[in-house]
């Protein structure tokens, strides 16, 4: 059950209007172009600004990555709370749904369709290390679109198959360089490092890069759960 297109290249303003299902005056004003329109178009829609749809029109600014000779292959520790979760990535499916109007099941097939982005960046972990890695994946923005979230999305919670949880702030999932990764170091992603899939950005610390993940959840407010470790103690937003 896998009735989707996935996008072959990166997706262009235009689809992404046509897939956030919301063609706003605001979208349509700003995306012909005059100046005129375009401050017009800001001042009306100002409340939306932090809107889903405006972040996915307007690209954050992308974190300064490091060159491959920089990557440091033995320095990324293995941390994991319980158990290795054993997936087998034939039968792996992604769920993500929540406040939106298209929820999908994706398989691995599906998701290495998409377009692959590689970067690398240091991953730091509060524990008192840090490791430059490469990873490759797909951008959690390009699964935000295809799921057409509703316009009161926020939050995204993230849930992994070791009953490891996390929330982030839809702002940071929406970055250009928050991947779902599936690469490693320019090789498959191990179980331990998160097989099949695990999230992989340079604006968040280590213990928000969820592992194993099986399921993504778009939502417009926090639960009392926010995040494993949070929840006991660590402070939630965790950027960098
Ligand atoms: N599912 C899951 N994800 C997780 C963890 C975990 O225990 N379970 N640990 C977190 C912490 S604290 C860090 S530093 C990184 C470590 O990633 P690595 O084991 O691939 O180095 O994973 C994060 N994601
Ligand atoms: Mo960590």
């Amino acid at each position: 059950m896998h009735p989707i297109q996935v996008p072959r290249r990166l997706l262009t303003r235009r689809q992404l209007i046509q897939l956030s299902g919301i063609s706003g005056m605001g979208l349509l004003l700003s995306s012909c172009g005059s100046s005129l329109f375009e401050d017009i178009a800001g001042k009306t829609f100002e409340p939306l600004n932090q809107s889903v749809e405006t972040l996915l029109l307007n690209p954050q600014k992308p974190v300064p990555e490091f060159p491959a000779s920089a990557i440091q292959p033995d320095a990324l520790l293995i941390n994991t709370f319980d158990l290795t979760p054993q997936i087998d990535p034939e039968k792996f499916s992604l769920t993500i749904d929540g406040d939106v109007n298209n929820p999908l099941q994706l398989s691995m097939a599906d998701i290495q369709k998409m377009p692959l982005t590689s970067m690398t960046i240091r991953h730091i972990c509060v524990e008192g290390w840090a490791a430059i890695v490469q990873w490759g994946g797909i951008r959690l923005q390009d699964l935000v679109a295809l799921v057409q979230p509703k316009a009161n999305v926020r939050y995204v919670y993230f849930k992994s198959a070791d009953g490891y949880y996390e929330s982030w702030d839809i702002a940071s999932a929406l970055h250009p360089q928050t991947l779902m990764a599936y690469q490693k170091n320019g090789q498959p992603l191990s179980v331990d490092n998160g097989a099949p899939l695990r999230l992989a950005s340079p604006i968040k610390l280590g213990y928000k890069q969820s592992k194993w993940v099986t399921h993504i959840m778009l939502v417009s407010n926090l639960s009392p759960a926010k995040g494993y470790w949070e929840d006991q103690g660590y402070e939630w937003f965790g950027g960098l």
